[in-house]
């Protein structure tokens, strides 16, 4: 059964580059993707976030630190990389949202730079469901942005993951979410 439809799912970065075997890999990213496949079918509107980099983004580094936020090469724009996962479900419907296209400016959540906000305020949306990796980054900022935006926000636990660095950034994340308001559920929990 569809949900209400002032109901929103956005699913962040599930991309081959974010999944094991990818250029910047997140332990058990491919793992969530039946979870989200389940989930998308029940939302009239459903948003696919993908990081989506010029090949000389500010981000890249050929040493990459990762703790400084310097990544290796990732989701370059059009790349195979940056394909979402290919068994990711994606609805002909859905709104799909480019970020982090601007070479010189990091963008981690779907909300910066783009059109998110209005494209989902002209769709009736007043609460929106999270997914997707990686919940100390992308996840993170998008369901904070959500916030700030407006929205009744809602992390879907069990479609979440972390790439965890520094070590620890994963749990901070969730307290981080948490402290900005955002509700944790489970995908079975949903009503
Ligand atoms: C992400 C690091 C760099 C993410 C994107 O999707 O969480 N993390 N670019
Ligand atoms: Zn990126």
């Amino acid at each position: 059964m569809k949900r209400n439809p002032t109901d929103a799912l956005i699913v962040v970065d599930i991309q081959s580059d974010f999944c094991p075997g990818g250029a910047l890999p997140v332990n058990g990213g491919d793992a969530i993707v039946p979870v989200v496949n389940a989930l998308s079918t029940r939302f009239d509107t459903v948003v696919f976030t993908r990081d989506w980099h010029p090949a000389a983004h500010c981000s890249f580094s050929a040493a990459p630190q990762f703790m400084d936020k310097s990544w290796p090469a990732h989701c370059v724009a059009g790349s195979s990389g940056a394909a979402f996962h290919p068994d990711l479900r994606v609805p002909a419907n859905a709104l799909v949202v480019s970020k982090g296209t601007d070479a010189a400016r990091e963008a981690y959540s779907g909300f910066q730079g783009t059109t998110l906000a209005e494209d989902l305020e002209k769709r009736g949306v007043s609460r929106v469901f999270v997914c997707g990796l990686a919940t100390d980054y992308c996840v993170k900022h998008t369901a904070i942005d959500a916030v700030r935006a407006g929205f009744e926000t809602v992390v879907l636990e069990d479609a979440i993951r972390a790439v965890d660095v520094p070590p620890g950034a994963g749990a901070a994340a969730m307290d981080e979410m948490k402290q900005a308001g955002i509700a944790f559920v489970q995908s079975g929990d949903l009503p």
